[in-house]
């Protein structure tokens, strides 16, 4: 068997924005117009394809990302639609990590939204070249425009509309490609082709000519009345057109040489010459097409689909993949290509009721069969594939083999994760892993009944395999079990998804911020921990000094011994010591981040020294330490953009002050007025409770997590009186 679809033809992307946005709409309108569906899903309706999890129709948002594939133009699209609530952020991050290109919605009255700030530098950080699609042009107060400047402005993009509306808010009836020079115009029911009509050339030494014959084509195509509203927006927007083309062509010649040759020479430039100019730019990420459209009154959506296959890479236009030799750590890469070696990265574990442990996977090089043998570089074990399987949201379609550049799931591994590299055992490598934020919320959750109790940690399990950003933990101290997230409703979320899919029922008490503990200041000690009992005795003693580092560098044990003072064998357990303390810190029990603990000196015993005896020296020798490198407690800090009208707005600022919030931004948009503020996570808790009642309910907000930040010693005393009375009852 071979490819149906050469490489160079397909394309693997992304939708990513800000919640509410609209991704899930465009997605099910590019499943219906590619003929994949035939009926449109409605995020309103419920009838979703995409968000096909009960949580996802009742609530109407996106939670889990969700992989399709349509066919256009003999190119094959895999999609990827992604929830936009910053509680999911993981799944965008996981998604970016192994797609080529990217389509960033944007609502055309909201324009720039925080989160949508937040994918565009996750996008950054994968250098994803990606076009943005600005939606919902139907609305009361859209503005194509405004947010092409805010896209410049705010995410420091150089955005190039490659397409200008035709008409906005009810009168939206279009758009003119500005590379093709064609008209589009739609009906808005979902079966209405749209008219399209080819410009006749530019005149530029005789422009009104020009208009004129432009607009008697579009008047002809679309039996437009020449006295109605139809014909004056369309009329409007060609007037528009030459500048807006001329604007075009100068963006993209100042960055590519090619274009600019003919520009300077003053040739016409044609359709192709330009297309392609626009596909190397876009390519190379130094400017992001733009694009418009209204995804819930199908408008648009062809040309968009049209502009993927045009602008964004196939697999072969992206660096080839770079990893390593698990054994010898040199550089290994792989071309986007059959001919290579199999090599695949796992980005998705997810348990299907219906056929089990699902891994999904995308293929970098090589080919890969269903019951074959594939080697996992990352454990250094080897797994057979089942079944392979193209997911067409949760619905699954059975493939014998799948090459170079697309993006799979297989049944039948059992011990691969998130992150993993499988790949050909003979040619061996390890592609850089994803990573993950840490949650910073907690809740302490507590099985129904006895029945539950037993079910309750399988369930949590497989749930945190799932998702890298929910953990799960027992605390002894307590005899609870605590989970943990990312927010409110990712806890939320995952306890309901107990319940239904595993129909285990638990009690869940108040969310809890995840403080954490490190260091100010450097301390060296010493850790003996020696016992002289009867007969063996126990003797182990360390030197060790703990040292603050960066914020968010992570903490690192490294061993300084020089000479024999301690034998080779028994650095471990110091480390395993080491490490385990700081699990649990000395001002409030919560873990320790940021330090370095470097082992300098120490002495053994000939007969006496053990393993065991090292490790709690070694964890002796940390905890001492820690107190004595004044340590302090840190705090999530929340970054939170309220919108709110006018009437409500110093209330809504007072508020936020009131809540230890620090106010970075105030600004008009519309007849709203914005603000942000960072707010500690403690603070935040039943804010939207809040906020609605000040406001009466017209407000709206987004909070995302932002950094972590030594709490105030009034408040961090509170937090540690809190815990000491917790534990002791
Ligand atoms: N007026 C108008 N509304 C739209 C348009 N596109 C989407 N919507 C509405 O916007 C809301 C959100 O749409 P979704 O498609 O769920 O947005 P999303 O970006 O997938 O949201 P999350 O997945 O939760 O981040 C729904 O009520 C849609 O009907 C549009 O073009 N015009
Ligand atoms: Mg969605």
């Amino acid at each position: 068997m071979s490819r149906l679809v050469p490489i160079e033809k397909v394309r693997n992307i992304g939708i990513i924005a800000h919640i509410d946005a609209g991704k899930t709409t465009v997605t099910e309108r590019i499943l219906f117009y590619s003929g994949r569906t035939y009926k449109i899903g409605e995020v309103d309706e419920g009838t979703a394809v995409m968000d096909w999890m009960a949580q996802e129709r009742e609530r109407g948002i996106t939670i889990t990302a969700a992989a399709t594939t349509a066919e256009w133009e003999d190119h094959t699209i895999n999609i990827v639609d992604t929830p936009g609530h910053v509680d999911f952020t993981v799944e965008v991050e996981r998604s970016l990590r192994v797609l080529d290109g990217g389509v960033v919605v944007f609502d055309a009255v909201a324009g720039v939204q925080p989160q949508s700030e937040t994918v565009w530098r996750q996008a950054d950080r994968y250098h994803i070249p990606r076009m943005c699609f600005v939606n919902k042009m139907d609305r009361v107060g859209a503005d194509f425009w405004r947010t092409v400047q805010m896209i410049h402005d705010r995410l420091g993009a150089r955005p190039v509309p490659v397409q200008i509306p035709v008409g906005v808010e009810d009168k939206y009836l279009g758009l003119i490609d500005l590379v093709g020079e064609v008209v589009w115009l739609f009906s808005g029911e979902r079966d209405d082709p749209p008219v399209t009509v080819p410009l006749p050339r530019l005149r530029p030494h005789d422009p009104d000519r020009w208009l004129k014959e432009a607009l008697t084509a579009v008047r002809l195509a679309a039996s437009l009345d020449g006295e109605g509203e139809g014909f004056k927006v369309c009329e409007s927007a060609l007037g528009e057109f030459p500048q807006r083309r001329g604007e075009l062509i100068e963006a993209v010649a100042e960055l590519d040489d090619q274009l600019l040759i003919s520009y300077v020479e003053g040739h016409p430039i044609s359709e192709g010459e330009l297309k392609k100019a626009v596909r190397r730019v876009t390519l190379a990420n130094v400017i992001t097409p733009v694009l418009c459209g209204s995804a819930l009154r199908n408008r648009a959506v062809r040309p968009m689909l049209d502009a993927v296959v045009d602008y964004l890479p196939s697999p072969v236009d992206v660096p080839p993949m770079r990893g390593t030799h698990p054994k010898t750590g040199e550089a290994v890469t792989r071309r986007a290509s059959d001919e290579e070696p199999f090599a695949a990265l796992c980005f998705k574990i997810v348990a299907d009721p219906y056929v089990g442990r699902l891994a999904y996977f995308r293929v970098y090089s090589g080919k890969v069969s269903q019951g074959t043998m594939v080697y996992n570089s990352t454990r250094g074990e080897r797994e057979r594939i089942g079944r392979l399987l193209r997911m067409h949201a949760q619905h699954r379609e059975d493939i014998q083999e799948d090459y170079a550049g697309s993006i799979v799931a297989a049944v039948g591994l059992k011990n691969t994760f998130t992150g993993d590299t499988l790949c050909d055992q003979s040619h061996p490598i390890v592609l850089e892993a994803i990573k993950f934020p840490e949650p910073v919320i907690s809740v302490a959750i507590e099985p129904r009944t006895k029945d539950d109790q037993d079910r309750m940690s399988e369930t949590l399990g497989r749930l945190s395999e799932e998702d890298p950003t929910f953990r799960t933990r027992y605390d002894s101290e307590t005899g609870q079990t605590i989970i943990s997230g990312m927010g409110e409703l990712h806890l939320e979320i995952i306890v309901d998804r107990m319940l239904r899919e595993y129909r285990v029922e638990a009690h869940v008490g108040k969310p809890e911020v995840a403080y954490r503990e490190t260091i100010t200041r450097a301390a060296k000690v010493e850790g003996r921990f020696i016992r002289q009992t009867g007969g063996h005795g126990q003797y182990g003693v360390v030197t060790l000094e703990v040292a603050p580092r960066e914020p968010g560098a992570g903490s690192k044990f490294v061993d300084k011994i020089v000479g024999a003072a301690i034998p080779r064998e028994y650095i471990g357990p110091v480390g395993q010591g080491v490490k385990e303390t700081l699990e649990t810190g000395v001002l409030a029990g919560y873990p320790v981040v940021d330090v370095e603990v470097t082992l300098l000196d120490g002495s053994y015993h000939p007969v006496d020294s053990s393993e065991f005896a090292f490790r709690m020296a070694g964890s002796m020798a940390t905890r001492e330490a820690l107190k004595h490198a004044k340590p302090v407690l840190l705090e999530p800090i929340m970054q939170i953009e309220v919108a709110t009208p006018e009437p409500f707005f110093s209330d809504v600022l007072g508020d936020l002050n009131s809540r230890r919030g620090h106010v970075t931004m105030v600004d008009q948009r519309g007849h709203m007025r914005m603000v942000r503020a960072l707010v500690p996570l403690a603070e935040t808790f039943g804010y939207a409770t809040d906020l609605r009642s000040l406001t009466q309910g017209r407000a709206t907000y987004t909070m995302e997590f932002d950094h972590y930040q030594e709490v105030p010693p009034t408040v961090a005393e509170a937090i540690r009186g809190k815990v000491r009375g917790f534990v002791r009852r």
